[in-house]
């Protein structure tokens, strides 16, 4: 983390979006940053400057992908999954000849880089691999943005959306692990029960988290073809079977069972952290590489919350998920 300032200053500057976040409703996130309310949802000033540019003039294309997620509920690892299942031409092949056709993408960048986050863009370290907006060819595209902020041509176009989730209690720890790295790095971490009492009330980065997996949850039922909703325990519980969904959903259905395998084991959580390309270097200003992979267990939670903590998180779930038919 020494190459990272623990400083965050505003890349917003001119007139225009001041006066627009001077309007919108402000609070204070984990002692470290302030954040605004827009569509209903709380963000860094930055990110809402580039939704907004995004929302109103982003073309979609039908073949365009767009991977969607709350934060920290594993879209590294979607995203990883994801340019396999792409790079992967279901020609039969042999395993030899898929290793020799097949340069491992993954060795050559972190996955983020791959497929950048639109909002964040502003914060890449270097020149993204593509211009987002660059309608030429098809995009492989990530945002944690909420659904209800997506362009229209997005939601009206054919193109594709895979939205994964994750348990709440565990999305918060990784959370509480990932913002204390960035914004803490020499000091205490930030009291557990001030970031449990934010996530319920729905006060952080990207939040409320119950109602962005709820938006996406309710559109995926009404539209199967347009929106896959993934949980993180499904894919680590039997991951041969959600990627070969995923795949068949890309419309990139596996041609054998080794050609799965093999994702599988190229987007296993060991090998990422291992690689050259994600334990040094960052994607983007504030974050390196490595902070993209921790432990990836489910029920990780049980280490760190008391039985009130995890009471009061169960509470907003059966509140604020279960209506819908939504247990995570
Ligand atoms: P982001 O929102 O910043 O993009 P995201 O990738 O969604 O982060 O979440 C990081 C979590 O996914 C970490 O969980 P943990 O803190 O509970 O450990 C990280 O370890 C986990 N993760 C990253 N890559 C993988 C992978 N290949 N397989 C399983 N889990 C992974």
């Amino acid at each position: 983390m020494s190459t990272i300032p623990n400083k965050f200053p505003s890349l917003i500057s001119d007139d225009h979006d001041d006066k627009l976040l001077n309007e919108l409703p402000k609070e204070r996130f984990w002692e470290a940053l302030d954040i605004f309310q827009w569509e209903g949802f709380w963000f860094d000033p930055n990110i809402i400057k580039s939704a907004i540019t995004f929302k109103s003039s982003f073309e979609a294309r039908d073949d365009d992908v767009l991977l969607a997620s709350t934060m920290k509920a594993g879209t590294t690892w979607l995203k990883a999954l994801t340019l396999c299942i792409m790079q992967n031409k279901n020609t039969h092949q042999t395993h030899d000849e898929y290793h020799h056709k097949h340069v491992d993408i993954l060795t050559t960048e972190n996955p983020h880089f791959h497929i950048p986050n639109i909002e964040t863009i502003t914060y890449s370290t270097k020149a993204p691999k593509f211009d987002i907006y660059d309608s030429s060819a098809p995009r492989l595209l990530q945002t944690h943005l909420p659904y209800a902020a997506l362009p229209d041509s997005i939601k009206n176009s054919a193109c594709k959306i895979v939205y994964i989730t994750r348990n709440p209690k565990d999305t918060l720890i990784s959370m509480w692990h990932f913002f204390n790295s960035i914004y803490k790095p020499h000091q205490d971490p930030i009291p557990l029960q001030k970031a449990v009492d934010c996530f319920c009330s729905g006060v952080h980065m990207y939040g409320p988290f119950f109602e962005h997996v709820v938006e996406y949850w309710q559109e995926s039922q009404k539209r199967p073809q347009k929106i896959l909703f993934i949980k993180y325990e499904e894919l680590k519980s039997d991951p041969k079977r959600h990627v070969s969904r995923i795949a068949e959903f890309l419309g990139r259905p596996f041609g054998h069972e080794k050609e799965v395998d093999e994702v599988v084991w190229r987007c296993s959580l060991e090998r990422l952290k291992n690689l050259e390309v994600n334990k040094s270097g960052s994607v983007l200003l504030y974050v390196t590489n490595s902070s993209y992979f921790r432990k990836g267990e489910v029920g990780d939670w049980k280490n760190y919350l008391t039985p009130e903590m995890e009471e009061q998180i169960n509470q907003t779930s059966r509140i604020k998920l279960e209506p819908f038919g939504l247990f995570l």
